[in-house]
């Protein structure tokens, strides 16, 4: 243990050395307040980052003095810990607050916060709405979650900041106080630092809790507010009543329909699946909310095509498509993928998957997969449990992408979809997500070049 003195005026002590920890060090350091930065790990990723930058910063790494949280004025608790630390425990006891960096930045911007959540597309959605905004000559910001941690977009000259925000940020949020809170959908995810079920969406719930207008899916019960909203907007891919969006039939085609009037025809649309008409919807529910003009937003539809490793195309490849969803870490996801991209015309899905599950039950895979699938590929962690629910689908266990791909090729038939989309997280064999996907893209070009 580093023994360092604490300061003598009130301090915040930042619990955790990660993108998070790192923003809101800069941002205190940058307003003259004290500050400790405390993580866990003995080498937190960005330690030499803050010495560089702030040489005289007092920084705990691995067994972390509790007399530092104790006499802290606040803990600002990073979104990577798990409420059960006993760290937090320590601070509970001693009665200091725990705040997250969004609540910091939430209580700072001066212009409109849209804060998107769900256990899926989120990602998909902010950048969407970002670009949206960006299209429609609006200065936006856009992180969070994704990308750029919030307090880092602050700036006077932001017109608008579109952040991603995550179960876990949510949970250390009290009550987000933003202009547009939007529950996407939900499945269970991150069931191994939520607990249950019940924290998870609790967690997701928080989104809604002193918003000021509530974006929600209709046809997802678990992303309606269950506090009373001021005003709403609902979106689903079903017809829409006044005042919400949704799918309306009209002269031979599906349009995006908003409040009565008809705006883009789904097959202009970008992106492809029926999981990313679902986040075009969303999306359009969210530019009302927030009043972006409509022949942006159409604008923006027909351009966008979609994040990488979020059901992304890597080619025609042998005869077949090869699709890379390595974003796909939880069950829903791979559902929404085998949902979103099964064939019309009796072509199959070869689905590769497995990893870390997360504590979530796979179980549900197993009806899609055996209607929609010629054939399962595992890898990881979840392997064994994963054959089990194979059924009558053939199946075989890999121990690298390589290995994955050349099996997923030999199970696949001529017009076959291979889809990458492992319902788990990546840690057990890659860095990540990314590092997955594109392993997965490297292997199969590779493969392709080997024909
Ligand atoms: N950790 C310790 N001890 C500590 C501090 C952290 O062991 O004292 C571990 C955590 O348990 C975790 C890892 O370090 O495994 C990173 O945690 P962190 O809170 O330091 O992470 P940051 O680098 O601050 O990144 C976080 C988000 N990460 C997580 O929530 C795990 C990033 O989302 C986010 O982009 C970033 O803040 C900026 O806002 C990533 C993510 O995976 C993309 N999010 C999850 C997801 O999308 O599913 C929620
Ligand atoms: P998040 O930031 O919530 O993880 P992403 O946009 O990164 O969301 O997408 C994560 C995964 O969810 C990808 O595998 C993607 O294909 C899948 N996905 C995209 N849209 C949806 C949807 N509407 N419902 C379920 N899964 C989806």
């Amino acid at each position: 243990m580093t023994v360092t003195p604490l300061p003598d005026q009130p301090y915040s002590l930042i619990l955790g050395l990660g993108q998070t920890g790192l923003s809101v060090a800069r941002f205190l350091r940058a307003q003259g307040e004290p500050f400790v930065v405390a993580d866990t790990r003995e080498k937190p990723p960005l330690l030499q980052t803050l010495h560089d930058e702030m040489p005289e910063a007092t920084i705990f790494t691995g067994l972390v003095d509790e007399v530092s949280i104790r006499q802290a004025a606040r803990v600002i608790v990073s979104p990577g810990l798990a409420p059960d630390l006993p760290l937090l425990e320590v601070a509970r006891r001693a009665n200091v607050p725990l705040e997250s960096d969004i609540g910091m930045f939430l209580s700072l911007a001066t212009a409109p916060v849209v804060g998107i959540t769900g256990s899926n597309a989120k990602s998909t959605v902010t950048s969407l709405v970002g670009e949206m905004a960006r299209r429609a000559g609006m200065n936006v910001a856009v992180g969070g979650n994704l990308g750029v941690p919030s307090l880092e977009l602050l700036a006077p000259d932001v017109e608008l900041y579109v952040l991603e925000l995550s179960s876990f940020q949510l949970t250390y949020t009290g009550q987000p106080v933003l202009s547009v809170g939007v529950m996407l959908n939900m499945s269970i995810d991150h069931l191994d630092w939520h607990g249950t079920a019940d924290a998870y969406l609790a967690a997701k719930q928080r989104v809604f809790s002193a918003t000021e207008c509530a974006v929600y899916n209709r046809n997802d019960a678990a992303t309606v507010p269950v506090s009373e909203q001021r005003k709403s907007v609902s979106f689903g891919n079903d017809l829409p009543s006044a005042g919400s969006v949704g799918l309306v039939e009209y002269a031979g085609k599906t349009w995006i329909s908003r409040g009565g009037k008809n705006l883009i025809a789904i097959n202009e649309i970008g992106m492809v699946g029926e999981h990313n008409l679902e986040n075009a919807l969303a999306a359009v529910a969210i530019a009302e909310a927030v009043g972006i003009p409509m022949t942006a937003v159409t604008e923006e539809l027909r351009e966008f095509s979609g994040l990488p490793h979020r059901a992304e195309l890597v080619g025609q490849i042998g005869g077949n498509r090869w699709i890379n969803d390595s974003k796909a870490t939880n069950v829903g996801a791979t559902l929404a993928a085998l949902r979103g991209l099964s064939g019309e015309d009796g072509e199959k899905i070869v689905l590769i998957a497995g990893g870390q599950a997360k504590g979530a039950d796979l179980s549900p895979l197993a009806g899609p997969m055996a209607a929609s699938c010629r054939a399962l590929v595992v890898m990881g962690e979840a392997s064994t449990e994963l054959l089990g629910l194979a059924g009558n689908l053939p199946s075989i266990q890999a121990l690298s992408m390589e290995a994955a791909v050349a099996s997923a090729a030999k199970f696949a038939a001529p017009g076959d979809t291979v889809l990458l989309s492992p319902a788990c997280a990546s840690f057990d064999m890659f860095d990540g997500f990314s590092d997955r996907g594109d392993q997965f893209r490297s292997a199969v070009l590779a493969w392709g070049e080997s024909l």
